[in-house]
């Protein structure tokens, strides 16, 4: 497969973290956002929506939308799964990563920023404070859905990972990355850390694709 992302894109870390999960091989192709190759004619001819990221399965259409990628790869590749079987279950899990990546992502992404910036002067730090208080508001809704709930498990739903947790997992990467304190969210953290106790989603981690800023020695 082939996947077009970009180190510091959310939505592709969940993408590169359900392939490393199912043991899927890929090739990432790199779209630089700072650099606007989203909006060249050659990555619109993948995504007309100029966003990352996009997969490309054999000789098939470009699959785009982090979440519908995702669900593309649990039907195609069942195993490990990461949605449970049971209705009310798949939509406790759907429900979780939604707030995550429907409700608090597309309020941090760069083209929000660079709007906000460009059309109303919004100064950077007033930007990085309107993402931390989006970030912030997604890890209360999540918080207050998982802790107390016996369904909550090691991971969001139970023991094992699922759709949810890529989307906690990338939430909570956006929140370090903005600088936001989780401290008063433990059982987010909780989760996050036993999402990157798994190699696979440790290995798609922002900080580790080709482009990341080096750790601070
Ligand atoms: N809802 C989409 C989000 C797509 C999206 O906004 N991706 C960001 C990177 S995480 C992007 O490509 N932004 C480009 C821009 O804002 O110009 C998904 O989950 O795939």
């Amino acid at each position: 497969m082939k996947l077009y992302g970009y180190w510091r894109s959310l939505a592709t870390f969940r993408v590169r973290a359900a392939l490393n999960l199912k043991g899927i091989a890929y090739d990432e192709t790199i779209v630089d956002l700072p650099k606007g190759e989203q909006f060249g004619a050659a990555y619109k001819a993948v995504n007309p929506q100029s966003v990352l990221p996009s997969v490309i399965d054999g000789d098939g259409a470009p699959l785009f939308q982090s979440l519908a990628i995702i669900e593309y790869l649990d039907e195609t590749h069942p195993q490990p799964p990461l949605l449970p079987k049971a209705p009310r279950d798949r939509s406790r899990v759907r429900g979780l990563a939604l707030i995550a990546a429907a409700d608090a992502h597309p309020l941090i992404i760069p083209r929000i920023r660079n709007y906000l910036e460009k059309e109303f002067g919004v100064p950077e730090p007033a930007r990085m404070a309107w993402a931390r208080h989006w970030i912030a508001r997604g890890c209360a809704a999540l918080e207050a859905n998982l802790a107390g709930d016996p369904r909550t498990g090691r991971f969001c739903h139970g023991d094992t990972p699922t759709l949810a947790d890529l989307c906690l997992a990338s939430h909570m990467v956006g929140a370090k990355l903005f600088e936001l304190n989780t401290a008063p969210y433990p059982t987010c953290e909780r989760i996050r850390d036993a999402c990157f106790a798994l190699d696979g989603i440790a290995r798609a981690h922002p900080l580790r694709q080709p482009g990341a800023p080096k750790p601070q020695a």
